[in-house]
């Protein structure tokens, strides 16, 4: 059996939730996880979660994606004049749970940090935080859309590749991802109290655990 391509939403330092979700999923080393970015800030357990996902590396094939917390995050990290932005948008939560400093960021997570690329593509489908340009490779994606931009009132036109596109990002307050078709949305808001997603692209199925630990199925709502 072929391995499975398995997207998964915004973590936001939910461990909880992400750990049911992991021995829920049991990785095989022939599947890919594509992780949609915004793995810390706001939830309690940033650096738990980084742990994680680091573990998985050794695991399955693991895809991590930069998303627009992770930006802030790294950019606070060089920029000091950005921190105060970071620190009001979630970070608080991500320095408490690494003991206050950016300097006691463990050197294996720098490491995963550095790693993060800003889209992942399939013969099928395109993978990235937020959303994409439809008229633009996405090697050559702009930062302010594929990481900041939201798709709630404006669902963006098909890409232009035909390739089907899976985007966190925009949390959906009730707990639900959606389906425009040619979008897939799985940014179920964890950190909100709702649920972290799992979707696995070829079977269609969704895989939710929440903040207690508990692993259920869920519908896509389509639109
Ligand atoms: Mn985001």
């Amino acid at each position: 059996m072929p391995g499975r391509t398995i997207a998964i939403g915004d973590i936001h330092g939910c461990h909880v939730a992400l750990d049911a979700l992991i021995e829920a999923i049991a990785p095989r080393s022939d599947d890919t996880l594509v992780v949609l970015g915004d793995m810390i800030d706001r939830g309690p357990g940033s650096a738990e979660v980084i742990e994680r996902l680091v573990e998985l590396v050794g695991r399955c094939r693991l895809i991590p994606l930069m998303g627009n917390h992770e930006r802030m995050m790294l950019d606070a990290a060089t920029r000091p004049s950005t921190t105060r932005f970071w620190l009001q948008n979630g970070g608080q939560a991500t320095l408490a749970s690494y003991g206050g400093s950016l300097s006691s960021v463990p050197h294996h997570h720098r490491t995963f940090f550095r790693y993060l690329q800003l889209t992942f593509e399939t013969p099928t489908h395109l993978f990235v935080h937020a959303c994409y340009d439809p008229y633009s490779e996405p090697g050559e994606f702009d930062e302010d859309i594929a990481l900041w931009r939201h798709v709630d009132r404006e669902i963006p036109e098909p890409h232009q590749s035909g390739k089907i596109a899976v985007v966190g990002h925009t949390p959906q307050a009730d707990g639900l991802p959606r389906d425009h078709g040619h979008i897939r949305l799985l940014d179920t808001f964890c950190y909100g109290g709702r649920a972290l997603t799992a979707w696995d692209v070829a079977t269609d199925e969704v895989l939710q655990a929440d903040n207690r630990g508990n692993v259920s199925t869920a519908p896509f709502v389509r639109e």
